[in-house]
């Protein structure tokens, strides 16, 4: 692990090399891994973010490192682990939008335990950020994501989920036993329509964000896909138009939500101004191909927002 021991939000979870289609057939290499690209979107738009992770000490374990360290992403809670391998992904594109083909079973990921983790680093945080996706890669995992958010939490950090539900991994049933947990324990829940309607049968944005307030979750921003978001709190609900943009590829997006929206948690706003913003910066990520290139940077999700 290296020195410094600081991020204001630190996301724990599975990174993933990912090779992109593009027009011509040919596959892009870049990174991805749903808390990776929170924590890329939260600290290129100025945040101190970290991650919390495990990657192989292959070619694709020292790119994400690189990569992280170019991003101004704290690498205090990132290990190279020897003899273990970093997961990769496909992503096709299909009339139904993205499709992901995965590489990643006994990865280095899913090979974590509780006694791995760097309990100093994650009593420092403001912000724990993981998701439904480090739940669901293996049991290891899931058991390394709980006790690394119980130790945020009696620390006094807020908790954020995301459960991104990813079939392949996991079977409805477990998913929504895990997922539920995760939502007991969050009090930022960043859901995605999609996902509660396949699991908890809710379409409704309403009765999902309810749904989520008897779970106990303070603050609900609810991703509605090309429909914008809803962001509420116990007192206050709205709803965020979505802004027209020529998109080619929505892989990342829910994350660059997630990553915009702590961001300005972290600085203080409130969740309306929270969620306008990571609305913007979402959108603007489907403009290229790939989880994290096309995110923004603050001045461009400034930029839409003026406009
Ligand atoms: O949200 C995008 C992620 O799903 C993608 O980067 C890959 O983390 C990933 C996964 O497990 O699907």
């Amino acid at each position: 692990m290296a020195k410094k021991m600081s991020a204001e939000i630190l996301c724990f979870g599975e990174p993933l090399f990912e090779f992109n289609e593009q027009e011509d057939g040919m596959f892009l290499p870049s990174h991805g891994g749903d808390t990776s690209n929170c924590a890329v979107a939260a600290a290129r738009l100025g945040a101190s973010a970290g991650i919390l992770a495990r990657v192989g000490n292959d070619r694709f374990g020292e790119s994400f490192l690189e990569f992280w360290r170019r991003e101004r992403v704290d690498l205090s809670g990132a290990a190279l682990v020897e003899g273990e391998f970093t997961g990769i992904y496909f992503v096709s594109h299909g009339p139904s939008g993205h499709e992901f083909t995965y590489y990643r079973a006994g990865s280095a990921s899913c090979n974590w335990t509780p006694s791995a983790l760097p309990f100093a680093l994650i009593r420092n945080t403001k912000i724990f950020h993981f998701s439904g996706i480090g739940l669901a890669i293996s049991d290891g995992s899931a058991e390394t994501a709980f006790a690394a958010m119980r130790t945020a939490r009696e620390a006094g950090a807020k908790i954020s989920f995301d459960p991104n539900y990813r079939p392949q991994l996991l079977s409805p049933e477990r998913a929504k036993e895990l997922f539920r947990r995760g939502l007991q324990n969050c009090d930022i829940a960043l859901p995605g329509i999609a996902d509660v309607e396949l699991l908890f049968g809710l379409s409704d944005p309403d009765e999902a964000i309810d749904y989520f307030f008897s779970l106990g979750c303070e603050i609900v921003a609810l991703t509605l896909g090309n429909e914008g978001a809803v962001v509420a709190t116990q007192s206050d609900r709205n709803r965020i138009p979505p802004h027209s943009v020529s998109a080619v590829d929505a892989t990342g997006a829910g994350d660059t939500f997630d990553g915009a929206f702590l961001a300005e948690i972290a600085s203080g706003g409130n969740p309306l101004q929270c969620a306008v913003f990571a609305n913007a910066a979402a959108a603007l990520s489907t403009r290229g191909f790939g989880a994290t290139n096309p995110m923004p940077n603050r001045r461009d999700v400034l930029r839409l927002l003026e406009n």
